[in-house]
């Protein structure tokens, strides 16, 4: 899997590499001791030549697989010719972009960003303004409902509405206009709005909150609700988007349309940060020039790489690989004898394994790493299992037995 030539180029070992990242880098995170060096497809590499399945793909965004050719292909081609031009200039290959993403989703017009927290930010201008002009809100007095357990990403107003201590503590001034409400209550959001709701701001499945399902029927009571108070139901698929959940996108699940998806992670292709706002253009319509942009955003480079990741889960039905291999995945990790496993949930190839409260599963990470298979835990008790949508059923059949090892050991 490894080019020779890069082989040679790498020289520090793992600890090396990780003394300095822990010395120079800022300790925002607390990443599993491995080091990726190498990687293609389902497989990563690290420095010292040891292989293992990569079982979170970039927290869904190497849904195509790392390094996928028709991909890598693009992005090279793309380089030698145009990488950027901001938006002062027309290039050529937004608007093929945009095209093809909204054909693929189905709505009339997008917005390109680059990473998820900027979609979600531009989602959230879009509903104010819409509020404004056209529901006729009080500049200043919208208001966005949101969800308990929620993750949109890290910048100042979207943390401004966490309630994840953690993300949040220590950050303020928070941004005001948001309304908190438990996840999964419809009754909850309709007692919520106000004439000053602008939109309900959803994730179809939690991710971060541990891949948290909603009971069916919840988003197409959301739908309802928002068309009946004129309120806009804005879905944020940046992690569920693109094949993730065995469809589409996770709204496809109930067949709901919502009025528009933040979209970001595998539209990328797991190469470069491509995110966007897809919409209709009696809400997207709101935008003038001036009113909101990005010098990156619709960035070629990122427009070749994007229509390239989308022809991908076309060309290989990821859509259809997620839902089956999704099911297997779950059906055989429910048959794993593990007395501390309290629940096995998901869909398509988004999955998680909850144990007991107060259970720490980072040695369970641990144990999955030194045997060749990489996952992280959330909220300490919960793993998720999320691999790139190319693995093939041997694939996965390999992974159960990794993961059948290490579980059958916990006591
Ligand atoms: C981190 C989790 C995943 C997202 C949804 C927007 C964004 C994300 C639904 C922002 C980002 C990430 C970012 C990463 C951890 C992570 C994550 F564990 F927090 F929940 F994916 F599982 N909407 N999700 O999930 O996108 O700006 O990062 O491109 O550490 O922040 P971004």
């Amino acid at each position: 899997m490894t080019d020779s030539v890069l082989k040679g180029a790498q020289t520090a070992s793992s600890q090396e590499v990780i003394d300095l990242a822990e010395r120079v880098g800022a300790h925002n995170y607390h990443p599993l001791p491995v080091v990726v060096s190498t990687a293609k497809g389902v497989w990563v590499e690290d420095p010292e030549g040891k292989r293992y399945m990569d079982f979170l793909s970039a927290y869904s965004a190497v849904n195509q697989g790392h390094r996928h050719p028709h991909i890598i292909g693009a992005l090279k081609d793309q380089a030698d010719r145009c990488t950027l031009t901001s938006r002062a200039f027309h290039n050529d290959r937004m608007g093929e972009f945009l095209d093809r993403l909204c054909t693929y989703t189905g709505f009339e017009m997008a917005l390109p960003m680059n990473t998820g927290a900027e979609a979600v930010e531009t989602a959230m201008k879009m509903a104010r303004l819409w509020g404004h002009k056209v529901k006729g809100v009080e500049n200043g007095k919208q208001e966005i409902i949101v969800c308990e357990e929620n993750f949109h990403g890290r910048t100042i107003s979207i943390i401004s509405f966490s309630t994840d201590p953690e993300a949040k503590e220590g950050f303020g001034p928070y941004t005001p206009g948001f309304k908190v409400i438990p996840y999964d209550d419809a009754g909850a959001l309709e007692a919520a709005i106000t004439p000053n709701t602008v939109a309900f701001l959803v994730e179809p499945i939690q991710g971060e909150a541990g891949v948290c399902v909603p009971a069916e029927g919840y988003l197409k009571q959301v739908r309802e609700i928002c068309t009946r108070h004129n309120v806009l139901m804005i879905a944020d698929e940046v992690q569920t988007g693109f094949c993730r959940t065995g469809r589409k996108f996770a709204v496809d699940h109930e067949d709901v349309r919502p009025d528009a998806m933040c979209l970001g992670k595998a539209l990328g292709g797991g190469v470069f940060p491509v995110s966007a706002v897809v919409a209709n253009q009696d809400v997207m319509g709101v935008f003038f020039p001036g009113s909101h942009g990005s010098t990156f955003g619709g960035n070629p480079l990122g427009a070749a790489v994007a229509i390239a990741a989308l022809d991908v889960l076309d060309n290989e039905q990821l859509e259809r690989k997620s839902r089956e291999l999704g099911e297997y995945l779950r059906e055989q990790l429910r048959g794993i004898d593990c007395p501390r496993m309290v629940q096995v949930r998901g869909k398509g190839l988004l999955n998680a394994v909850v144990f007991e409260d107060g259970f720490q599963a980072w040695d369970v990470c641990v144990a999955l790493k030194n045997k060749g298979l990489l996952a992280k835990q959330t909220h300490g008790n919960i793993i998720r299992f999320a691999p790139p949508l190319v693995i093939t059923k041997d694939e996965v059949d390999h992974a159960l037995g990794i993961i059948r090892d290490v579980f059958s050991q916990i006591s």
